[in-house]
């Protein structure tokens, strides 16, 4: 008998889910992601269940103007932990690619083995820019959060974070930068807190968000700034709790 790669068959109805699970497990043996970033998950999970996992519309629309905001900024930066690289690396690649902006391995859990950990799997997975230097600090925080790289989060005018916490999200507010969190609840301080928020799971928004910037590159500067003018995040975080509501209420029992 041969044994297979993974214990969960295809024709599994929760086959996605189980997966996604099996990487992030594999990303804890070799290190990239810490056993709080698996209890992260299940939080995840729970909130994409009652999302109904897909991509809705207000994540798409919160999508595209996160897409303009960083095509039109000056230094955007994509913050990436454990989860993330688990999970997207290759996409991660791709968005940092097409959006002209790095990668910083940004970590709760910090230390300097695991962050270089981290720096070679994106590199492995072909990101050519990845910064995780450690060399800056952003005040007020606390925690190891507030390790950042110079040429990165430190100098960015606009960050892109995924599971995140509200109190950094705060504090980069608050030195001036914007905001961009994904975030599959949208009740958490980080969601409430940031300039755009993605109520998505991050493995379906970083792929849409590579394909939403090949079309977006070929807007005008005007149609860009338009779109971020136009967006009302706090409109969006309504809209996903209406839909989560509307979709709970609906479900036949
Ligand atoms: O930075 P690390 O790698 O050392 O580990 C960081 C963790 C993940 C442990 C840390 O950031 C953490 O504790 O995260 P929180 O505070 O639990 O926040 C995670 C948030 O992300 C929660 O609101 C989850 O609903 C959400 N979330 C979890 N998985 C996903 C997600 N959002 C989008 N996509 C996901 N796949």
């Amino acid at each position: 008998m041969t044994i297979p790669e993974s214990f969960v068959p295809e024709s599994h109805p929760r086959y996605l889910s189980l997966i996604i699970r099996e990487k992030l497990v594999k990303g804890f043996r070799n290190g990239i992601v810490v056993p709080e970033g698996l209890i992260a998950h299940g939080r995840g999970e729970a909130f994409d269940y009652i999302i109904g996992e897909i991509s809705r519309s207000f994540a798409v629309e919160a999508e595209k103007v996160a897409v303009a905001l960083m095509l039109l900024s000056e230094k955007p930066v994509i913050s990436v932990n454990g989860n993330a690289a688990a999970l997207v690396a290759e996409k991660l690649s791709e968005l940092s690619e097409v959006l002209n902006a790095p990668l910083e391995v940004n970590v709760f859990h910090w230390s300097r083995e695991r962050v270089k950990k981290i720096a070679e799997y994106l590199k492995s997975a072909g990101c050519k820019n990845v910064l995780y230097a450690g060399d800056a600090e952003i005040k007020g925080i606390k925690h190891f959060r507030r390790i950042v790289d110079r040429r990165g989060i430190y100098s960015a005018d606009t960050v892109l974070v995924m599971l995140e916490d509200g109190d950094r999200c705060e504090l980069l507010r608050e030195s001036g930068k914007k905001v961009i969190a994904i975030d599959l609840n949208p009740l958490s301080r980080t969601a409430r807190m940031a300039d755009v928020t993605i109520v998505n799971n991050i493995i379906r928004a970083i792929p849409e968000m590579v394909n939403i910037a090949e079309e977006l590159k070929t807007w005008s500067e005007k149609e860009l700034r338009d779109a971020v003018n136009n967006y009302d995040n706090r409109v969006v975080l309504r809209k996903a709790l209406e839909s989560i509501a509307e979709y709970v209420t609906g479900v036949q029992v």
